[in-house]
């Protein structure tokens, strides 16, 4: 509490005086003039002689004041108040009482104040008196308060008990409005045909209020419709693939804007599968080579994706199709058979694999696979299934490995890798040429067709023959069992580090 030891006017002036300049030099009387109100007045002339107005006028002198009609209980006040039609910060009061310096003072009063109307009043720190002496009261406030609203209380005066006030001074300084906190929502993403997405923004405005909300498209590949675009929830519709930027502008109630933007990818719609993806398909040459082919089963969903192909020969005598090649047969011999309907490796089997059907044992044109056709069959298979030339292997069974070794003499820079099962190795002379080149060859030391030995030295000491070429470089693999005689390839087919391996060979530079 800052109580004035006098009672004068000269010593508030002293006092106001005494006050640091700045402080003084920013601080107005922001109550002068402002709208008032009252809880009663004074009949006596009413209502231009005793007015509240009276009490904001800029005039101290006796008899221009505001006075109340009844008198005043402690718990019943009357009260006076003043709209400063704005906030202030209120650093300073004065309030001078009585119809003139010596009688009808107020003894007893609260000033209280609030910053907004829906707020609860509250007592100014120093501001709750009794037994006031004082017709010219002051009050330096200990803290300073921010207010729009300021009442004065009237408890208890002097003498005849009514509530004089000749004039009340509220003295404040403009508060800086402060911008009001903008958040346009975490960025966003939809895919196609989805053209249309919430814009869910939020504003707060730590000392008021916000008035305004405004949505706008800042960038994007087309001018997109923009509904509800004045509040903090908007729609942004007919969306095309790219990406938007939007912004939500706030404005509150002091006038100032914040805005801040979001970003909103719309991506291209994703392909539907190719009808023929994660299933058997039979691929019509016209009779040359017609073939089963699986397809995988995201084929189709990621434009310009290559895949691995593995192409599988079956044995002398086995088939993949149906005998009028309409249908892929119900037990397609060769890797093929790994993808049946119901396989677990339907699901996940990365690579297309193609499986030639050969003519049937004495049908015409029974042969052994014919080396020049096959390797036509593959080139033609990289482009109508859009597969990665660089990764194309080979395996077969039986006469089907003897495809796959008559492959890698003759067609060797197509090809990743091989996987020749259940027969021999190719001819011990061209056999170093495969030093470097991948092989993973299988089979059963009992087979009468296979035989570990044909891939190793028995003269020294089974070494494998292509380790002794010069310049070897570690890329030939042999699995062989000890029994099991002509046979075993859908058991190695089944392995899962044999499925990696056959899509997991990358061609070499020659
Ligand atoms: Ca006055
Ligand atoms: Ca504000």
């Amino acid at each position: 509490m800052d109580w004035s030891p006098r009672r004068t006017l000269p010593t508030l002036s002293a006092l106001l005086l005494s006050l640091p300049l700045s402080a003084a030099a920013q601080s107005t009387n922001v109550a002068l003039n402002k709208p008032s109100s009252a809880s009663s007045v004074n009949a006596i002339g009413f209502p231009d002689l005793f007015g509240h107005p009276k009490a904001f006028n800029g005039n101290i002198a006796s008899d221009d004041r505001w006075a109340s009609a009844v008198n005043p209980l402690p718990s019943n006040p009357e009260w006076l108040e003043v709209d400063l039609q704005a906030q202030y910060r209120v650093d300073r009061l004065a309030l001078y009482t009585g119809k003139d310096d010596t009688y009808g003072r107020m003894v007893s009063f609260d000033i209280v104040y609030r910053a907004n109307l829906t707020d609860a009043w509250q007592v100014i720190p120093g501001a709750s008196i009794t037994g006031n002496t004082l017709p010219a009261w002051t009050l330096t406030l200990p803290q300073q308060v921010s207010a729009r609203y300021v009442r004065l209380l009237c408890k208890a005066g002097a003498d005849d008990n009514f509530c004089r006030v000749r004039e009340f001074q509220v003295f404040g300084s403009t508060l800086t409005n402060q911008p009001p906190s903008v958040f346009a929502g975490a960025d966003l993403s939809i895919t196609l045909p989805t053209h249309s997405v919430q814009l869910q923004g939020s504003a707060t405005d730590a000392d008021g209020t916000i008035t305004r909300y405004l949505w706008t498209q800042v960038s994007g590949p087309t001018t997109a419709t923009l509904s509800g675009a004045t509040a903090a929830t908007a729609s942004a519709n007919d969306l095309a693939q790219g990406t938007y930027v939007f912004q939500l502008a706030a404005t509150d109630n002091g006038g100032s804007t914040s805005a801040d933007t979001v970003s909103v990818t719309v991506n291209a719609a994703i392909p539907s599968a190719d009808p023929r993806a994660g299933k058997l398909h039979v691929w019509n040459r016209n009779g040359t080579y017609d073939s089963a082919v699986f397809l995988p089963k995201d084929y189709g969903t990621v434009p310009g994706k290559k895949y691995p192909l593995v192409l599988t020969l079956h044995g002398r005598g086995g088939s993949t199709l149906t005998s009028d090649h309409t249908q892929v047969g119900s037990s397609p011999e060769g890797f093929i058979r790994q993808l049946l309907p119901g396989k677990a490796l339907v699901d996940t089997f990365p690579g297309i694999v193609i499986a030639p059907n050969g003519p049937r044992v004495g049908q015409p044109l029974d042969t052994w696979w014919h080396t020049a056709n096959v390797h036509a069959l593959v080139l033609e298979a990289i482009t109508l299934y859009g597969a990665d030339p660089d990764r194309v292997t080979l395996t077969g069974l039986s006469s089907g490995a003897s495809g796959v070794n008559d492959q890698l003499a003759y067609y060797r820079s197509t090809y990743a890798g091989a996987m020749p099962q259940a027969y021999f190795p190719p001819n011990p002379s061209p056999l170093c040429v495969l030093e470097a080149f991948p092989i993973w060859a299988a089979g059963n030391s009992d087979d009468g067709t296979f035989s570990a030995w044909n891939w190793t030295n028995p003269y020294d000491g089974f070494q494998m023959r292509l380790q002794q070429c010069a310049g070897y470089s570690g890329e030939l693999m042999i699995t062989v069992n000890p029994s099991g005689g002509h046979g075993g390839w859908d058991t190695f087919w089944a392995r899962s580090d044999a499925q990696d391996w056959l899509v997991s060979q990358v061609r070499k530079a020659p």
